[in-house]
């Protein structure tokens, strides 16, 4: 599969973005300068952007509680996410969903979700929609390992199969649920969905290319009517379940070997393939993320929070004039 030099830089982009993003987020976490909880998603960069970078704005992703990557795959600016994140009235939801519930329709990113398992459902929904409509549009449920026991996600495999949606189920499996390590083998999440009648494959997450060599097939294959893919990336989760935890349930050197062969952006430079992106390239491309992060941390800081008379604006759709 040829990826062009202008995909590669995005890719690099996106990749690079999402780590600094994230270990900014956790510094400024860490001083108690952000509200709420997050959940890091280092090391699972190369999943997201192989995912998303055959989508437009048209196509659809459900994201989950571990959604920061995916939000910036999809294309959400890093002023609005950092706006939202810090709780303010500018951020894409003014400031109310914040980390687990960040939505920018915009995008087609369609929300994180507390929910375990609250993803699939929707994407199946958008999937529909994007079928009655002919619009061309795929959607894409993103789903932990421990989410794919979920009963909500069996009924959006079935769903998915019956009505022969233009969709993807993209498994993440980082081999832990919370604090519980999951105890299916690699390959056990896609066997699974493939047994619901769609074609089910496993990639390596770590590995940039692999991932988006199986979602350009998927979204090719959703795109000409074929219907759903699902797909099973396997990784190893960086940190802890969510920001603070220790991980004392987990093996210090089995972590650490994890960590340094789980690092998918020295592996994506390190291939043949990213030959053109020559050292002042990517320079250049790590200033100016910094430079957009410095900006977005400052603003976001800054910003206004929502004021006590928007206490329920935005928290249920109001239907008065819209059923008639
Ligand atoms: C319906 C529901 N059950 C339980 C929880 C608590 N919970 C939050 S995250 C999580 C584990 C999810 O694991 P996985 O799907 O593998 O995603 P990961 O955290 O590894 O990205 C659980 C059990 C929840 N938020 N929602
Ligand atoms: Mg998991």
């Amino acid at each position: 599969m040829d990826t062009t030099k202008k995909e590669l830089v995005k890719a690099y982009r996106l990749m690079k973005s999402i780590r600094e993003f994230e270990e900014r987020m956790r510094s400024e976490y860490q001083q108690g300068k952000l509200p709420g909880f997050i959940h890091i998603y280092r090391n699972q960069e190369a999943i997201a952007v192989g995912a998303c970078l055959d989508m437009s704005n048209g196509d659809y992703i459900a994201s989950t509680h571990r959604g920061h990557g995916h939000c910036i795959a999809k294309g959400c600016d890093l002023d609005g996410m950092m706006l939202e994140l810090a709780c303010k009235q500018d951020g894409f939801c003014n400031g109310k969903g914040g980390s687990m519930h960040i939505a920018d329709m915009s995008k087609g990113m369609l929300g994180a979700n507390a929910i375990v398992g609250g993803g699939p459902p929707i994407a199946a929904g958008a999937a529909l929609t994007a079928k009655t409509l002919k619009n061309g549009g795929v959607s894409m449920a993103f789903i932990g390992d421990g989410a794919s026991d979920q009963g909500t996600v069996a009924e959006a495999l079935n769903l998915a199969v019956v009505l022969k949606l233009p969709m993807i189920f993209m498994y993440e499996n980082n081999f832990y649920a919370e604090f519980t390590r999951n105890p299916k083998p690699e390959g056990q999440i896609a066997a699974r969905a493939g047994s619901y009648g769609m074609p089910s494959v496993v990639v390596d997450g770590s590995d940039f290319f692999a991932v988006h060599a199986a979602c350009r097939q998927a979204i090719q294959r959703a795109r000409d009517g074929d219907g759903p893919t699902a797909i099973e990336a396997v990784s190893a989760r960086y940190y802890g379940h969510y920001e603070g935890d220790a991980q004392a349930y987990r093996d210090g050197e089995e972590m650490q070997r994890q960590r340094e062969e789980g690092d998918p952006i020295p592996r994506f430079l390190a291939d043949s393939r990213c030959s053109a992106l020559d050292a002042d390239l990517i320079r250049e491309i790590d200033d100016q993320i910094q430079t957009e992060l410095d900006g977005a941390v400052e603003r976001a800081l800054a910003a206004d929070d929502p004021t006590p008379d928007k206490l329920y604006t935005d928290v249920y759709i109001h239907y008065e004039g819209v059923l008639r």
